[in-house]
């Protein structure tokens, strides 16, 4: 069976998270989704994020692609975490393209390009503005 691990923190979650999730599903037959702490969220982008850490494992859990989710409590233990499922395949975005390439020594890695137009970032400005403006 070919495992695939991939990781983000899937706030707001957006058309942008399922078609990745769905794209790493589609390298394999099992899908680990690490999913990242509240507070590696904040040392990431200084700011905590908007669904809290429950519900966005709750929400990535309860996909039909994802198989399994662990709570991403550091990005410096990502080479433990592969070798903790057996992951064959690291996927991520292509907003990380190349950060994770030293990883190839223990399992493939792939970079799926992000899908534009859409990020939670984004979303966040939109309502933003739209409450300020009325
Ligand atoms: N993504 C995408 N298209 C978008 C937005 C996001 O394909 N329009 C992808 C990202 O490239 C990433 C995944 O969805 O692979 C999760 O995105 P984020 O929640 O923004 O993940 P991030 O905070 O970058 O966390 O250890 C790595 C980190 O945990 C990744």
């Amino acid at each position: 069976m070919k495992k695939i691990i991939t990781f983000g923190t899937f706030d707001v979650f957006h058309a942008g998270h399922v078609k990745i999730l769905e794209r790493a599903k589609s390298l394999g037959d099992y899908l680990i989704v690490g999913v990242s702490s509240d507070e590696l969220n904040f040392s990431k982008k200084q700011r905590y994020p908007i669904y809290s850490q429950a519900d966005r494992l709750h929400i990535v859990e309860s996909l039909r692609c994802v198989d399994t989710v662990f709570v991403e409590e550091s990005l410096e233990l990502k080479a433990q975490y592969i070798k903790m499922f057996n992951a064959d395949v690291l996927v991520m975005g292509d907003d990380w393209k190349g950060k994770f390439d030293h990883f190839s020594d223990i399992c493939d890695v792939h970079y799926f390009e992000r899908t534009p137009s859409i990020s939670t970032t984004e979303i966040i400005e939109v309502v933003r503005s739209s409450v300020f403006e009325k």
